[in-house]
């Protein structure tokens, strides 16, 4: 203690400022906090950390691929380039400090093993997939500045230790609705960047409703012409229509980030804009009037008419042409205009029609009713616990993405004062985005029946790009989480806490996301 009086003010205030950062680091996020091997979004599935272990990223670096893995390599150079300024060498084999990537047998699907050591950083999983996702997590151990479009002079040190990571559920889903305010396909692809960081593997297209149709079909030419017409958003907003080369670039595109694109045709109701092109989809024959209102559940096809599915089948049969994933989905959500029995009756046509193409059939959960739904795939919109066309269909072997109104759609607003956004679903922050179980939410349905979850996000407010960016970000992650992680993990303190020191990265990357007052953002 006598000690202590003695101590120079000088030498105090100086002990002070060398100890008051640590103090302050470790009272939370911060953005000089060292990152953990945990600091990962979705929360990884085992991590042990190795404090010696730390790798220092440098311009002598190599990065070494087998033939297999070279494309990862290859994104994973061109990611770290801009803002260390390294022209990391891609190379076979490496005797310095190295980024090594290669396939091997053993991991689950998607899943793989990242083990950074003091002289390598190891990749491994069992297919390509796998890579990618690791290279999403190891982005995320460098500091935040990695994130930064121009060169940051800075150490790059990635933690010490062992990543084991897999997948919850094999779908993890985002849904972009095109037709109630289209977006470019430069757009749409800045969406897939901005997603497939947290390990999304299916971007769903919403293509047609009343308003719009936004997908070019040769074979029926006025559904675009008219259709994708300017002035067909909602409010007479924008227009426009993905033309087929669009269309493949975007499959391509969000390939190459492990995504599979599912295109969505709305049916039997959300057909307006179809039947003001070709008005003999309505039962009468007139051409409705164009529209451009929020209200849904006023058109429907023309069940008994040939017309119909032959239309339907061209239509099916040019996107399934050019759709390499497994799933097309047709809609049949909110059909207050097709009576019951109509419903049925096109269903029983439409669903085989999906099959005899080579696709899986994917619908809203209505398309449950269907006796013919057999081993289709549904979304699940609803809020309730207990939903009888879903219970039927899944004890009838279909499978379920959960895509609940009041947990994931990302359109609704985040409380009360949020611009644009809509609020039939209730508001929905953060919290009440993540804090749920895919699983446990359908009393009557198996967590075996459980594919997977999506977050949609519907358009009808959406008139730019930085629309989309604040109403996704950051529930998407939420949803990104609740697929990917196990459920073991689920914790909101900690999402919260990952998600905080997240922000920074999304201001350098420029990303316009909400501030959430749930969440303190470092
Ligand atoms: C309901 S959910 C819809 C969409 C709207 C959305 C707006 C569902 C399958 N249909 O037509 O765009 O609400 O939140």
């Amino acid at each position: 203690m006598a000690m202590v009086g003695r101590v120079r003010p000088l030498r105090l205030a100086v002990a002070l400022l060398l100890v008051l950062p640590l103090v302050t680091a470790s009272a939370g996020p911060h953005p000089t906090r060292p990152i953990a091997l945990t600091d990962v979004l979705p929360a990884v599935a085992e991590a042990a950390p190795d404090p010696g272990g730390d790798f220092r990223i440098t311009a002598d670096t190599e990065i070494s691929a087998t033939e297999s893995a070279l494309a990862v390599a290859g994104q994973l150079a061109e990611a770290l380039r801009p803002a260390t300024g390294f022209d990391l060498r891609l190379v076979r084999a490496s005797r310095g400090p190295v980024i090594d990537l290669a396939l091997e047998p053993g991991h689950p699907d998607e899943g793989y093993r990242l083990e950074v050591r003091q002289d390598r950083v190891e990749l491994r999983a069992t297919y390509p997939a796998g890579l990618f996702f690791g290279v999403q997590t190891l982005r995320q151990l460098l500091p935040p500045e990695i994130e930064s479009d121009t060169v940051q002079r800075r150490r790059w040190t990635v933690p010490g230790g062992r990543i084991h990571d897999r997948p919850r559920y094999a779908y993890r889903g985002a849904m972009l609705d095109l037709a109630r305010h289209f977006h470019t396909a430069a757009e749409v692809r800045a969406y897939i960047d901005q997603i497939s960081r947290f390990k999304i593997n299916y971007l769903h297209l919403h293509l047609s409703d009343d308003q719009g149709w936004r997908i070019r079909i040769d074979s029926w030419p006025r559904l675009t012409e008219v259709g994708g017409a300017p002035g067909t958003g909602v409010g007479g907003d924008g227009g426009g229509f993905l033309t087929k080369d669009d269309y493949r670039e975007l499959v391509r595109y969000a390939a190459e980030r492990y995504i599979t694109v599912i295109p969505e045709i709305d049916m039997p109701g959300h057909v307006n804009a179809a039947q003001v092109a070709y008005p003999e989809l309505a039962c009468d024959g007139v051409a409705p009037r164009p529209r451009t209102d929020m209200r849904v559940g006023y058109s429907s096809l023309c069940v008994r008419e040939e017309t119909t599915y032959r239309f339907v089948e061209d239509v099916i049969r040019e996107l399934a042409e050019m759709t390499p994933g497994p799933y097309l989905h047709v809609g049949g959500d909110e059909t207050f205009a097709t009576p019951h029995g109509s419903y049925l009756a096109f269903q029983r046509r439409v669903l085989p029609l999906v099959r005899k193409h080579g696709k899986i059939p994917y619908g809203w959960h209505e398309i449950g009713q269907s006796p013919a739904a057999g081993d289709a795939l549904l979304q699940f919109w609803g809020r309730e616990r207990d939903n009888p066309m879903v219970n039927t269909a899944v004890a009838a072997g279909a499978k379920l993405v959960m895509s609940p109104a009041n947990r994931t759609y990302l359109d609704m607003k985040y409380d009360s004062l949020t611009p644009g956004g809509l609020d039939w679903a209730g508001a929905i922050e953060v919290r009440t985005a993540y804090d749920w179980d895919p699983d446990g939410l359908l009393a009557d349905v198996p967590a075996t029946a459980i594919l997977g979850v999506e977050a949609p996000l519907w358009s009808e407010t959406l008139r730019d790009y930085a629309d989309i960016e604040f109403l996704a970000f950051p529930r998407l992650v939420a949803i990104a989480e609740l697929g990917w992680s196990p459920a073991r993990s689920h914790d909101w303190e900690s999402f919260r806490a990952r998600l905080g020191t997240y922000g920074s990265r999304w201001v350098r990357q420029d990303v316009g996301f909400h501030r959430s007052p749930q969440i303190r953002w470092s």
